[in-house]
């Protein structure tokens, strides 16, 4: 799953149409380096990140997946707003990356509404502040017994367990000891029966444990995305996709299947 961010960066603010064109150019070429899926993102999730309104959120996203209508990948909406939900939906998104996990009764509604995929991710806290003081008795226990949770009610509610994907949410309301935890063991979240998605790429994990800038972190990210396979996840969320599926043939030539 390749990244798209359409956020305004600080280098070039050309305004909406500029940011609708970058978006486009970087998914073609992310589909070109071998994508499977790509995660269109317009509000940025990462720690101590400010909110973004629902209309700013869609005059972003939307044009870049009425762009990507004929892409030939499947193209995922990371949002947990339910407005952004539905009209992404209508614009041809197959997927819903949702960090809250559909806890929200109205983003529930739109998925059961629909017939994409979605995403159910753990963290803990809220963006804003959810780096302050993770805390947890078991890490790997509470999280799988979360995941566990929101497929029962994401199921009850009547999406089919064959759209549902989990995620155990690296990075958000977790340390890096918490991190590590869950990447060791996992394994055991697979055994909930659903495919596992992770995101890894570029985390300050990685730069904790490599003392890497954002920049600097491909190594780190490649290992981290390899350890997530073996492990059993389905589906990584990057940014470097060429070198992610480079990684990836190697490891599958040995293995797993043959592409
Ligand atoms: C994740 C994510 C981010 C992740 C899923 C970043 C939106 C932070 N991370 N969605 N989103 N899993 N499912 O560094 O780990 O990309 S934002």
């Amino acid at each position: 799953m390749g990244i798209v961010n359409v956020t305004p960066d600080s280098f070039s603010d050309g305004g909406l149409h500029l940011q609708r064109d970058n978006a486009l150019a970087h998914a073609q070429q992310l589909i070109a380096e071998g994508a499977d899926m790509l995660d269109i993102g317009g509000e940025s999730t990462r720690p101590g990140a400010q909110p973004v309104s629902v209309q700013e959120e869609l005059d972003r996203v939307l044009p870049v997946i009425e762009g990507l209508r004929d892409a030939p990948v499947p193209i995922s909406i990371d949002t947990f707003k339910p407005e952004v939900m539905r009209a992404a939906i209508a614009a041809g998104a197959q997927m819903v990356n949702d960090i809250n996990a559909l806890q929200d009764a109205a983003a529930m509604n739109a998925i059961v509404a629909s017939d994409v995929a979605v995403c159910l991710m753990h963290k803990q806290g809220n963006p804003q502040s959810m780096q302050e003081q993770p805390h947890y008795q078991n890490v790997v226990i509470e999280v799988s017994a979360f995941l566990r949770e929101r497929i029962a009610a994401a199921e009850a509610a009547g999406i089919q367990r064959k759209r549902i994907v989990i995620d155990p949410g690296f990075g958000f309301g977790k340390t890096l000891e918490h991190n590590l935890a869950l990447l060791r063991e996992l394994t055991k979240m697979t055994k909930l029966g659903v495919p596992v998605l992770v995101g890894l790429s570029r985390k300050s994990m990685l730069g904790a444990l490599t003392g890497q800038d954002v920049t600097q972190r491909l190594p780190a990210s490649i290992a981290a995305a390899l350890t997530a396979m073996q492990r059993g996840a389905a589906i990584v969320r990057v940014h470097d996709v060429r070198a992610t599926v480079d990684a990836l043939k190697v490891w599958n030539a040995v293995n797993g299947e043959s592409s």
